[in-house]
């Protein structure tokens, strides 16, 4: 049986998964998405990363058509259906085909779509000899022009620094704001260890609140490390002890050498390398 596809309340086989070309997130990238992971059958977080979904929706006056317990059945549903346990869960919801124009008063039914995929890992040279990235020269939006807090289909911003990344031999590049200041990479938050301190962007240097960034920083505080989350320059990453990434699909990853500077010793470091422990057994809890 070909991967079940969900859309809007039906399955449908991947091949036969369409969406309507007058849909104003294809036209405009008018929506928002999720991108999720579950372990051994249990989505990470699922609670957390519907929140930031319906708060997505709200910050561009979009309902959702169902309830987040709807939505909480249908991703365990999609899940299901296709046997899968280990899993990339990507959740869409476009603002619904539409006459042409910019008008989300002349769209109807927003589309709600469930890809539940089998996940593609990064490597695992790259989590034992950590990454080399760049800074990408395309800032991160800024959030007073479309708040990077909102995770929507609108990923160009992110796109154009990823292409900087991958042109400079880097799977991951990144992003200043607008004073300068550490942003996060193209799908990855930022963290810094210095004397024995995590430190990371807050949520107002315009970024996004990544769920895998919140569950670290518990994880961090609960084994005793100080973590500030507090406003950064290149310099502080330069000078760092380590540097390490987190996010749904990288989960926990070293960064050894940023514009070509060395990061430390050039090795993942001890705290990088004890809350990677913590967060695959936290995944698996
Ligand atoms: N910053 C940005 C800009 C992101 O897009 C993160 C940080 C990390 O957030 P989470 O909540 O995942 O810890 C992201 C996440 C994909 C994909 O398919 C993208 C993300 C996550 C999963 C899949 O491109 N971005």
């Amino acid at each position: 049986m070909s991967l079940q596809i969900y859309i809007s309340g039906k399955y449908y086989d991947k091949d036969d998964a369409k969406i309507s070309v007058y849909d104003h997130g294809l036209l405009y990238g008018d929506g928002i998405f999720e991108g999720l992971r579950s372990y051994g059958g249990k989505v990470f977080r699922l609670q957390e990363h519907l929140v930031r979904l319906y708060e997505s929706a709200k910050a561009i006056w979009l309902t959702i058509p169902i309830s987040i317990e709807e939505m909480t059945k249908a991703v365990n549903e999609t899940l299901k259906v296709n046997n899968l346990s280990d899993a990339y869960i990507r959740l869409v919801v476009t603002r619904g085909a539409g006459s042409l124009g910019l008008d989300p008063n002349r769209t109807s039914n927003p589309q709600v779509i469930i890809i539940a995929d089998k996940i593609t890992l990064y490597p695992p040279e790259f989590y034992e000899k950590g990454l080399d990235i760049i800074t990408a020269s395309t800032i991160r939006n800024h959030p007073a022009a479309l708040s990077p807090r909102i995770k929507s289909l609108n990923y160009l911003n992110n796109i154009l620094a990823k292409i900087e990344g991958l042109r400079a031999g880097c799977i991951e590049a990144l992003m200043l704001n607008s004073k300068g200041e550490v942003a996060e990479c193209t799908g990855d938050n930022i963290f810094l260890v210095r004397r024995k301190e995590l430190l990371t962007p807050p949520i107002d240097a315009g970024i996004l609140e990544g769920v895998t960034r919140e569950a670290v920083i518990e994880a961090a505080r609960a084994a005793g490390l100080t973590v500030r989350e507090i406003p950064l320059t290149r310099h502080d990453v330069y000078v760092a002890d380590e540097v390490f990434l987190t996010g749904t699909a990288a989960e926990v990853i070293p960064v050894v050498k940023i514009d070509n500077r060395t990061i430390g010793n050039g090795e993942p470091g001890p705290v990088t390398r004890d809350l990677m422990k913590r967060f695959r057994e936290l995944v698996r809890s």
